[in-house]
């Protein structure tokens, strides 16, 4: 049974993937950690520890007196406040994602960390965006996710370490909402037809970026995690995506359930730019054929999910 230390684990996947390792590997065997400690039931719910993840010591002492075996990385800055932000983005992505690999390393645990469509630029072809493809990003986000990818790929070639990674898309939950995303909107706008039935969309209408449900983020982490490693051909880091739609889609899909429902634009300059650099739409095809990546969610059963969820379980 695996030992898994989880960075990051108050923040937006790492709070639902924190409950779910722990309902499939046991609490006790799920240590998360964060660099905040609130009173949520990831505390509460199962071991739990503050970590800083630029105190590499710290973090190697804690995957070392628990006998981790497995490294979940998580904590980083998403795309617009590393934009914001670039040299705290720098040194909190990269030194955290170096600690974390020095870690799993030294202790020879399996690793996991995401990229991101973020790793992608505007010289990437942007309708089914092939796995391997041009990579010139023009954010700070996207040269911290290129560089973890070509950092945890050099970590499995020259020192052996079972390193794997997804290339997320924009991710959409009720549990915990993300922060300082480019793709942020797309979880805002469930929460805003819950309460107002509108929502002002920072994100011009017709631009197209791929999203995913949580569910099945958290399965695409845990099937990769369990896949067979000789058959990977691939590693850091698997397009996956689940739908490619701009604001007016999530629009119409809301309409369904809430006719009124209606979104007028005012588009952050800074945030448009950052969608317009990602693709539309990428091509998952190297995932489904190496470790059978599959959703369950498009675009209509997450919305129908979504808005029952939040009118239900976070009233
Ligand atoms: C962001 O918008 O920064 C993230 C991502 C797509 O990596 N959600």
């Amino acid at each position: 049974m695996k030992k898994i230390l989880v960075t990051g684990a108050l923040g937006q996947i790492g709070s639902e993937l924190t409950t779910r390792l722990r309902e499939v590997y046991g609490a006790d065997h799920v240590l998360a950690t964060d660099i905040r400690e609130t009173d949520s039931p990831i505390v509460t719910g199962g071991p739990f520890a503050q970590l800083d993840v630029t105190d590499e010591k710290r973090m190697f002492e804690l995957a070392k007196t628990n006998k981790v075996d497995t490294i979940i990385h998580l904590a980083a800055l998403l795309s617009a406040t590393a934009e914001a932000k670039p040299l705290l983005a720098w040194n909190l992505n990269m030194g955290g994602l170096v600690n974390a690999l020095e870690t799993a390393r030294e202790l020879d645990c399996q690793f996991f960390t995401p990229s991101s469509i973020g790793a992608f630029g505007p010289s990437t072809p942007k309708k089914s965006t092939p796995q391997d493809t041009i990579m010139r990003p023009t954010t700070m986000y996207g040269v911290n996710k290129v560089s973890g990818e070509l950092l945890s790929d050099y970590y499995f070639t020259k020192f052996g370490v079972d390193t794997r990674g997804l290339r997320f898309p924009g991710l959409i939950s009720y549990e915990t909402l993300p922060g300082g995303g480019t793709t942020d909107y797309a979880v805002e706008i469930y929460y805003e037809a819950i309460k107002q039935n509108r929502y002002t969309s920072y994100i011009g209408e017709g631009t197209f970026m791929d999203m995913m449900y949580m569910p099945d983020a958290l399965d695409a982490i845990i099937n990769l995690m369990e896949a067979d490693g000789s058959k990977l051909i691939h590693r850091n880091s698997f397009n996956v995506s689940a739908m490619s739609a701009a604001p007016e889609h999530f629009e119409k899909a809301i309409q369904v359930h809430q006719p009124d429902f209606k979104i007028d634009y005012q588009v952050d300059p800074v945030r448009q730019a950052i969608a317009e650099s990602w693709p539309d739409a990428i091509d998952s095809s190297a995932a489904v054929e190496e470790w059978g990546f599959s959703c369950s969610y498009d675009l209509s059963k997450m919305t129908a999910d979504m808005l029952h969820k939040l009118k239900t379980e976070k009233r």
